[in-house]
């Protein structure tokens, strides 16, 4: 995780100094999708623990890959991991979690543009769920920025990977 981590990082630099094409970071993309994917058949399972987790990039986020390493870390602890992937709209979101009633719902952002959907879409799925909405756990580039960003976004957590603890149990 940390070499894929560093990795993407790196590109992104190279990007930045206009170093590394879009067609070279695609391939760097799709290779890192890969290399997770094989090492999730390689990992070792916890059994499981009957917790359902939803996790999806917040409308506008197309930066995918760090959240499905956070869906990948969470099959392994015993989770259900249901992945949603890339730019999930508001009302798709608030959607499914109503049809679906995970245990845990895990947001990812990356621009700042993305704040505001963010805060729209947790205080939507508060109210629509009420009582019965789990904890809602933010993570991505933007909320990097501060370590307190996650509240002002009305979430219940936050981590800097996935390796950090992720909600109750
Ligand atoms: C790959 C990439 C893309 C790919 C994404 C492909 C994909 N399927 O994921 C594509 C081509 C789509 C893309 C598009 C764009 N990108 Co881009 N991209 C990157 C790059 C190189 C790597 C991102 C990545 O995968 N990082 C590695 C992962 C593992 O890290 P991560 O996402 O932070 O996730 C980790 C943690 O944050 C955390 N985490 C993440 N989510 C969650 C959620 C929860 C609940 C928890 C607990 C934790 C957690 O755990 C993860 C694992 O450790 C970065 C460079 C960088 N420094 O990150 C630029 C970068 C993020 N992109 C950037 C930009 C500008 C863009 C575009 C605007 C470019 C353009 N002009 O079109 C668009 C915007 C798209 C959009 N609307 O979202 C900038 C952002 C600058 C900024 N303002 O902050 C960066 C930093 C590059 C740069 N240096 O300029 N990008």
């Amino acid at each position: 995780m940390e070499i894929v981590q560093a990795a993407l990082q790196e590109v992104g630099r190279r990007w930045e100094r206009n170093e590394v094409s879009v067609a070279q970071e695609h391939l760097a993309t799709a290779i890192t999708q890969r290399v997770l994917a094989q090492a999730s058949l390689r990992a070792s399972y916890l059994p499981a623990n009957g917790r359902r987790a939803l996790l999806a990039c917040v409308q506008g986020n197309r930066h995918s890959v760090g959240l499905r390493i956070v869906a990948d870390t969470l099959e392994i602890g015993g989770w259900e991991a249901c992945f949603l992937g890339a730019d999930v709209p508001n009302a798709d979101l608030l959607a499914f979690a109503s049809m679906r009633r995970p245990h845990l719902i895990a947001l990812s952002l990356s621009l700042p543009e993305q704040l505001a959907p963010t805060r729209d879409a947790i205080r939507d799925l508060r109210d629509t769920l009420g009582d019965d909405c789990p904890p809602i756990w933010v993570g991505g580039l933007v909320t990097l920025r501060s370590d307190q960003l996650w509240r002002k976004l009305g979430a219940d957590g936050w981590a800097v990977d996935a390796l950090g603890r992720l909600a109750p149990g």
